[in-house]
Parts: structure tokens; sequence; C-alpha cells
């Protein structure tokens, strides 16, 4: 099995601290794709992910997947200790509403500014349009602060517990960098929550 990886991009990271949190990071070969120099763009990367996009996981029989969400779902399975999905109907509902809260209303908001609005991103978002930028960073402020007000009551996003869903929104707090956004500094609850999720992932 063989993992497809971009370090610092967070659908990548998203997989890759599912692992660590499992403590199976070393489970699994990796192999690093420049998203920057636009590796994942060649004819050879789109055999392996034909949307040529990272994370990607290749299985042994040959299967392809791809998704990050999808391949922590296969990590789950294949690695079940320590749960991260969910252990009964109520807490896999739970630790899923979040997590889709999340990658809906913050992640996926947040990244459609970056790239209409990063000068960076100009060669991948062809062409870059300000306004949908400006109406998507509107939208990701107001969902941090909506998640802000959640963690005011609640150690953890879900269940009660660490889960798949504060991972999502770890990568979220590093990825919101690139946009010098700092949503851990900014809010309160968010800060504190880092700080237990941090540890969690080791
Ligand atoms: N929904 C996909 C999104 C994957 C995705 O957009 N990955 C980004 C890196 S974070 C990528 O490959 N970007 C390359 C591009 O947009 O050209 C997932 O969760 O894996």
């Amino acid at each position: 099995m063989k993992l497809y990886h971009s370090p610092k991009a967070p659908n990548p990271e998203r997989v890759t601290q599912f692992l660590k949190a499992k403590g199976k990071l070393d489970a699994v070969e990796i192999e690093e794709v420049s998203i920057m120099k636009q590796e994942h763009k060649t004819k050879e990367y789109r055999k392996v992910s034909p949307f040529a996009q990272v994370p990607a996981l290749i299985l042994d029989d040959g299967t392809q997947l791809t998704e990050s969400r999808a391949i922590c779902t296969y990590f789950e399975g294949i690695f079940p200790e320590r749960n991260l999905m969910g252990e009964d109907p109520k807490e896999k509902a739970l630790i899923e509403m979040w997590d889709r809260r999340v990658e809906l209303m913050l992640f996926i908001q947040f990244a459609t500014w970056f790239r209409n609005a990063h000068p960076a991103m100009a060669p991948l978002e062809v062409p870059q349009l300000p306004e949908v930028g400006a109406k998507a960073e509107k939208n990701a402020r107001a969902m941090a602060k909506r998640i802000d007000a959640h963690l005011a009551d609640n150690d953890f996003l879900a269940a009660g517990r660490f889960s798949i869903a504060d991972i999502t929104l770890n990568c979220f707090c590093g990825f919101a960098g690139v946009m010098q956004w700092k949503p851990h500094e900014e809010f309160a609850n968010i800060g504190k929550w880092r700080a237990r999720a941090k540890d969690k992932i080791g």
C-alpha cells in the first residue's frame, strides 16, 4: 500500500495526522508529490489520481482511493485502534456531522478564498475571481465564530471526545496561516481546543 502525500497541503495532512493519531504513520509507504512544482498534473500521477489531486492511496491489489475522508475510512477499518470515527451509530453520526461541517462550511470556504485571492494560486486557479474569494472569506470567518462558540462548552468537536472532526479542524488551523489568519489566536476557545487536540495527535 502506498500513500501519495504533499506535506503542508491540508487534505494530505488530514490523512497523515489521522495515521499519526493512531500511531500508524510508519505502517504505510509514503511518496511525496509537490503541488507547487505541479507534479500532481503529470501523466504518470494522473494514473494514480485521475482527478490530479493529493492525497491518493494505492492498495496492494491496485485499488485506487482518493478523497482524504475515504482514505481515512479505509485506515479506520484496518487500524481500528484508536477509534476516530465513532463506536456506535450515535457517535458515528455526531462525528460525521461535525467533520462535514468543518470540511464544507470552513475548510472549503477558506480554500475558495485562498485559491481566488493568493498570488501563488494563480497558476492553479484560472481565472482567479476576487469577488468569489471575498464571499468565501466572509463565510469562513462566520463559521470559525460558530465553532468557537461551540467549543466554549465542549472540549472536542463531537461526541465528547477526540475524533477525525478535530483532526480536520486542526489541519484547517495550520492551513489558514497561508492567508495570515490564525483562528486559534483570534478565538480563545479554538486556541484552548487546539492545545488539547495537538496533544492527542502527538
Ligand atoms: N476532496 C479532496 C480534495 C483534494 C484536494 O483538493 N487536494 C489538494 C491539496 S490540499 C490538491 O490536490 N490540489 C491540487 C490542485 O488543485 O491542482 C480530498 O478530500 O482529498
